[in-house]
């Protein structure tokens, strides 16, 4: 059966959630470049792997992350930045391929971001119970651009608070290919992963994959 016209627009709206203003999540927006998204993850990783940072106050991450684009995030007993080359072996970053950029200019202009040019890319991988605790993402130079998430494979909780770390988050389930926009007024609220229970995907394996696209210089 053909869907009406007024049926295909329904549907389209369905899929799309504010949280607030500022933060939509675009559910199964990244499904269109699932495969091209995991050949090239599998293309940066080998030149840059992920790995478990410390952060300033000496914890290993239970997240392990690695980097794409000009400027990668790193954290370590200094502090946390974004940084042109990986701590690990002195070189530039993997650039970002040019299927991650399409994603993240699309998804933005779809909610009102047009112009988005992310120049960070950052990779987190969840395995089994690592979590992600309640904070701000506040090491970019510029608030006005957004950030843009893109979740792959196994699903998790998403923490979704205020602009102060006390206001009770709310719960956001994230399947893969799901995508949000974070800009605006929603720029600034703390969020955070609870831990990620057991799980499969038949692309992502036993893990989660997230990339948070950033405009970070
Ligand atoms: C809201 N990552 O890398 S993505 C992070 O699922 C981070 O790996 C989480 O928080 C993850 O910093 C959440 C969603 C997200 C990312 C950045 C944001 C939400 C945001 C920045 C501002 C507001
Ligand atoms: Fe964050």
């Amino acid at each position: 059966m053909t869907l009406s016209l007024f049926e295909g627009v329904t549907q389209r709206q369905a899929q799309r959630e504010e949280l607030c203003p500022g933060a939509t999540v675009l559910r199964g927006f990244a499904i269109r470049d699932e495969a091209a998204i995991f050949a090239q993850l599998s293309n940066i990783t080998t030149a840059a792997p992920f790995r478990h940072m410390v952060t300033p106050g000496g914890f290993r991450m239970s997240v392990a992350i690695t980097n794409c684009g000009s400027f990668g995030w790193v954290t370590d007993r200094t502090g946390y930045r974004y940084d042109r080359a990986n701590p690990e072996n002195g070189k530039p970053w993997p650039s970002m391929p040019d299927v991650f950029l399409k994603l993240a200019q699309d998804a933005a202009a779809s909610v009102g971001f047009p112009n988005y040019v992310p120049d960070a890319c950052l990779v987190n991988r969840y395995e089994p119970g690592a979590r992600l605790s309640l904070h701000q993402d506040k090491n970019e130079r510029d608030f006005n651009a957004p950030i843009v998430s893109v979740s792959l494979g196994i699903s998790a909780v998403f923490l979704w608070g205020g602009l102060r770390r006390g206001d009770k988050p709310m719960r956001v389930q994230l399947t893969h290919g799901d995508v949000m926009v974070w800009g605006g007024p929603a720029r600034l609220h703390y969020h955070g992963v609870l831990p990620l229970k057991d799980g499969y995907h038949p692309l992502a394996g036993a893990c989660r994959i997230n990339l948070t696209f950033r405009k970070a210089a």
